[in-house]
C-alpha cells in the first residue's frame, strides 16, 4: 500500500522529469500539492545535484491541459473531437480490438510501442509476449540499444564509465553530459572527475561548454566517428601503445583487425573526418597512455549509418588500451542478482513461431537479436502489408510524430493508413490527436516504483509516490497490468499493483514495504571479470573478428561507409543541399518533446534554434535571431538562427522535439513547422545490422525566411 502523505512533509524520491531519471530529491508537499524539490545530498549517483527540469515539472504536474480521463475519438481522425469514457470502457475497448485483430490477422498485426527508457517497459514486453506479438516499436534502433546489442554479441554487457574510481582521462565522444545529464550517468560525476584533474578530450562537431577547458577538442565531421576510431587505433597499434598482455590472453582475431586498420592511414582519416592528423595522434596517445582512462560515448556516435561500426570500434578502443572492466575505466556493472527485468518481460512466453515474424528480423539481424525494430518496417507493414498487414499500434509514452524519423510519413500513416491507434500519455500532443483512444498516464510523482536507472550502475532505488494522481490518471504499470488481465492473462498479472512490485523484489528477499524504507540496493562492482570467467562468446574471448556478424551477411570487422547524404554526393545534390545537418543535440531545458508547456522553462528557451557559423549565415543574409528555413529532400521547417563560432561553417545543428502546445494541436502544419524530423529519413541506407537512422550527418540548406 502507498503511504498517506502528510501536509508539510517531504518525501524522498527520484526525479523523473527527465524520463531516464534521475536525481535524488526530496519533494516538499503542502496541502496535498508538491511545492518544491530539495536535492538529496546522500544520493550516490546524483550526489546532491538537481536541475531546473525538476522545478519546471511543477508546471507540468498541475497544468490545466493534462490528460485526466480516458477519451475515445468521435468524428474523423485528427478533428479534435473526443468523448470521455470510463477506464473500464477504455480498457475493454482496447482489449477487444487487440483480440479482434489477433483472431483475424494474427497477434503480430498488433504493434506495441514505447518511447525512451522509462521504468515501466518490462510491463509492455510482458503484455506483448503473452499476447503473442514480437513487435514492439521503440527508439532502440538508434539510441543506446545498438551498444547493448553489439556488446552482447561480443559476449558482455555494455561497459560503462566508472567515475567513482576516478578516471585520470575521459573522452567525451558524441556525448554532452552536462546537458544530457540524466543519460547513463550524471553530468555531475563527469564534472567532479574533471575538477579532480582528469585529462579531458572532446570529440564533437560542436564546441560544447567544456570544449574550451578540455585538453583537446576534435571537431569531426558528423557521422564519421567509426573512421576516427579506426584511425586512433591504427596509431595505438603502430606505436605499440596497446595492452599486449590483454590482447594475447583475452582476444581473438587481432591479426585480421590489424590488417583492417591498414585501410585507415591518417591521410584518409583526416580527409574523411576533417580532423587534422596531429590531433588524431595526440588524442590516441593521451588516451592510450593515461591510466585509467574512460570513454563516455553518446548517441552522437550512433545516429547514423555507421552506428554499430562506431560502437564496436569504441569498445575495441577501450579493450585495446587495457581500460575494459578496470577501476576508473569502462566497467561492466551488474544489478543485484535476481532483479532482472528481462525475466519479468517473459520473452519465453512468446508463442512458438512468433519470433520469426519480428518485422525486419531477416534484414536487421543485430536489432532482431535483442527484439528491436527500426520504424520503417512497421510503416511498410501498415502501408503495403509487407510482409503482412499491421493493423494496430498501441503506444505508451512516445510522441511518435515528433520523435520518429520522416514525420510527414508518420503523420500520413497515423492519420490515414493505420486501422487502430491507441496512445497513452500525460499530455495531449499532436500524436495523441491522431489516436482513436487516448489513455491518461499518471506522472512519476503519482506512483511508487522500483527505479533501476535502466542503465545499470549496480544501484536500485525505491522511487516513492509523492501525491495522489490528478483526475483519473493512472500509472503506466497499472494500466498495463489491467490490460493484461482484460486480455485474459490473469495468471500472469496481479490484483494489486503492489503485488507486482513484491514479485519483482522477491528474489532479493524483500517486499515493497521493506524496500521503500531502504536508501537503495547496491551490487559492489567486480573488476576484470574476464580473468575469471572469460567473455560470454563462443571463443570465450573478445573477438576482433565477429564470425556471427559475417554469417548474418555483414562485415565481420568494423569499417566506414559514407552516409547516404554527404558532401561526397553528386554536384547537383550538393548545390541544393550544401550543409551537413545535425538534428537533436540535447537542450538543457527540455527532455525530448516534453516540457514545452512549462512557462518557467519556456521563458529562457522559447523558440526552436539552429546553430549556424557566422560566415555561413552572413553568406546567406542571415542575422542572429532571424527565422530561417531549413530544407532537406524530405521537406522544410522553420527555426531561429543562433550564430556561433563553435560550429564548422559547413555544418548546422538543429534541435529536436519542437511542437507548440500553446497552438491548436490539430493544426498539423503549425505543429510540423519546427519538427526537425520532417527533414530526416526513416529508410534508404541505414546501419546494416541495427537499422539505425541518419539523424546526424544528413544534408540540408538554410535560407532566410521572408
Ligand atoms: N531528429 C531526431 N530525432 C530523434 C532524436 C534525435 O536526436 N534527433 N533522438 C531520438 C532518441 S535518442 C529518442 S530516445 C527518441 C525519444 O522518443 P520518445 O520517447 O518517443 O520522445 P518524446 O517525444 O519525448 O515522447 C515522450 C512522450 O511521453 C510522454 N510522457 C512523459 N512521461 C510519461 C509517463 O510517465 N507515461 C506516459 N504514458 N507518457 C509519458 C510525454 O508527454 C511525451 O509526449 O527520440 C528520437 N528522435
Ligand atoms: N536535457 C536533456 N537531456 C537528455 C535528453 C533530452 O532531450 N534533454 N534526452 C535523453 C536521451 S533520449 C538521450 S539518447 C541522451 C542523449 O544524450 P547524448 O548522448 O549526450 O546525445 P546528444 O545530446 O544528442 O549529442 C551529444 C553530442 O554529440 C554531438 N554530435 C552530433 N553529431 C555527432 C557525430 O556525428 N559525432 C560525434 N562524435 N558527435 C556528434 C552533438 O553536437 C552533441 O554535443 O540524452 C538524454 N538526456
Ligand atoms: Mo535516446
Amino acid at each position: 500500500m502507498s503511504k498517506k502523505i502528510e501536509s508539510g512533509s517531504t518525501v524522498r524520491t527520484i526525479c523523473r522529469s527527465c524520463g531516464h531519471g534521475g536525481c535524488g530529491v526530496y519533494a516538499v508537499v503542502e496541502e496535498g500539492k508538491v511545492t518544491k524539490f530539495l536535492p538529496d545530498k546522500e544520493h550516490p549517483v546524483s550526489k546532491g545535484y538537481t536541475c531546473k527540469k525538476a522545478h519546471g515539472f511543477l508546471d507540468l504536474q498541475y497544468h490545466p491541459e493534462r490528460l485526466l480521463y480516458p477519451q475515445k475519438r468521435i468524428g474523423a481522425r485528427g478533428e479534435g473531437r473526443w468523448e470521455r469514457i470510463s477506464w473500464d470502457e477504455a480498457l475493454t475497448l482496447l482489449a477487444d480490438r487487440m483480440n479482434q485483430f489477433k483472431a483475424e490477422s494474427g497477434a503480430e498485426s498488433v504493434v506495441l510501442g514505447h518511447g525512451t527508457g522509462r521504468d515501466f517497459h518490462h510491463f509492455v514486453y510482458r503484455v506483448a509476449n503473452l499476447f503473442g506479438t514480437p513487435n514492439v516499436l521503440t527508439p532502440g534502433h538508434m539510441c543506446y540499444l545498438p551498444r547493448i546489442a553489439i556488446s552482447k554479441l561480443m559476449g558482455m554487457e555494455i561497459p560503462m564509465v566508472d567515475y567513482d574510481n576516478r578516471p585520470q582521462c575521459v573522452i567525451s565522444w558524441g556525448a554532452n553530459h552536462l546537458i544530457s545529464n540524466p543519460d547513463e550517468n550524471k553530468g555531475i560525476n563527469l564534472a567532479h572527475t574533471l575538477t579532480d584533474g582528469a585529462r579531458h578530450i572532446i570529440i564533437d562537431p560542436r564546441r560544447t561548454k567544456l570544449a574550451d577547458r578540455a585538453e583537446l577538442w576534435l571537431q569531426l565531421r558528423p557521422a564519421t566517428d567509426a573512421a576516427l576510431a579506426m584511425g586512433m587505433m591504427k596509431v595505438i597499434v603502430d606505436e605499440e601503445l596497446y595492452d599486449k598482455e590483454f590482447v594475447e590472453k583475452y582476444t581473438t582475431g587481432f591479426d585480421r583487425f590489424v590488417e583492417r586498420l591498414q585501410q585507415f592511414p591518417l591521410s584518409r582519416v583526416e580527409q574523411i573526418t576533417w580532423v587534422p592528423r596531429e590531433k588524431i595522434v595526440a588524442a590516441a596517445r593521451i588516451y592510450a597512455t593515461t591510466k585509467p582512462a574512460a570513454l563516455q560515448w553518446g548517441v552522437g556516435v550512433e545516429q547514423n549509418v555507421n552506428c554499430v561500426d562506431a560502437d564496436r570500434a569504441l569498445i575495441y578502443l577501450v579493450a585495446l588500451t587495457g581500460n575494459l572492466d578496470v577501476p576508473g575505466g569502462n566497467v561492466i556493472f551488474g544489478l543485484p542478482p535476481g532483479l532482472t527485468r528481462a525475466e519479468f518481460s517473459l520473452f519465453d512466453k512468446l508463442p512458438p513461431g512468433q519470433q520469426a515474424k519480428l518485422l525486419g528480423g531477416d534484414k536487421y539481424r543485430l536489432g532482431a537479436s535483442i527484439n528491436r525494430i527500426t520504424p520503417h518496417v512497421v510503416w511498410d507493414a501498415i502501408e503495403h502489408a509487407q510482409p503482412y498487414q499491421v493493423r494496430a499500434l498501441v503506444v505508451f509514452a512516445s510522441n511518435q510524430l515528433n520523435a520518429r524519423e520522416n514525420s510527414r510519413r508518420v503523420y500520413d500513416i497515423l492519420k490515414n493508413k493505420l486501422e487502430f491507434f491507441a496512445a497513452c500519455d500525460v499530455f495531449p500532443t499532436p500524436t495523441t490527436e491522431l489516436a482513436d483512444l487516448v489513455l491518461p498516464a499518471a506522472t512519476w510523482l503519482e506512483h511508487d516504483n522500483i527505479a533501476d536507472y535502466w542503465k545499470v550502475h549496480g544501484y536500485v532505488f525505491p522511487r516513492n509516490k509523492v501525491v495522489e494522481p490528478e483526475g483519473e490518471a493512472r500509472c503506466d504499470h497499472v494500466i498495463l497490468n489491467e490490460l493484461g488481465r482484460k486480455l485474459g492473462f490473469d495468471e500472469y498479472f496481479w490484483n494489486d499493483y503492489y503485488a507486482s512490485l513484491d514479485h519483482i523484489l522477491e528474489p532479493v528477499g524483500l517486499d515493497w514495504e521493506q524496500f521503500r524504507e531502504l536508501p537503495y540496493l547496491q551490487t559492489e562492482p567486480e573488476f576484470r571479470k574476464y580473468e575469471r570467467g572469460g567473455f560470454k562468446s563462443k571463443s570465450g574471448k573478445l573477438d576482433f573478428y565477429l564470425e556471427q556478424y559475417g554469417e548474418w551477411g555483414y562485415d565481420p570487422l568494423p569499417g566506414y561507409i559514407e552516409p547516404p547524404e554527404s558532401p561526397a554526393r553528386e554536384p547537383e545534390f550538393i548545390e541544393k543541399y550544401p550543409l551537413v545537418l545535425i538534428t537533436g543535440a540535447r537542450i538543457f531545458n527540455y527532455f525530448g518533446s516534453e516540457h514545452r508547456q512549462s512557462d518557467y522553462l519556456r521563458k529562457s528557451h522559447p523558440d526552436p534554434l539552429v546553430e549556424i557559423h557566422p560566415e555561413t549565415a552572413r553568406a546567406r543574409g542571415i542575422a542572429a535571431g532571424d527565422w530561417v528555413a531549413i530544407e532537406s529532400p524530405r521537406g522544410k521547417v522553420r527555426f531561429r538562427a543562433k550564430l556561433t563560432e563553435g560550429i564548422d561553417p559547413r555544418v548546422v545543428s538543429a534541435e529536436f522535439g519542437w511542437w507548440f502546445p500553446e497552438q491548436d494541436r490539430t493544426d498539423s502544419e503549425a505543429q510540423l513547422s519546427a519538427n526537425i524530423n520532417v527533414l530526416t529519413d526513416d529508410a534508404g541506407l541505414l546501419d546494416p545490422g541495427m537499422g539505425a537512422t541518419n539523424l546526424k550527418g544528413l544534408m540540408c540548406n538554410v535560407t532566410p525566411v521572408t
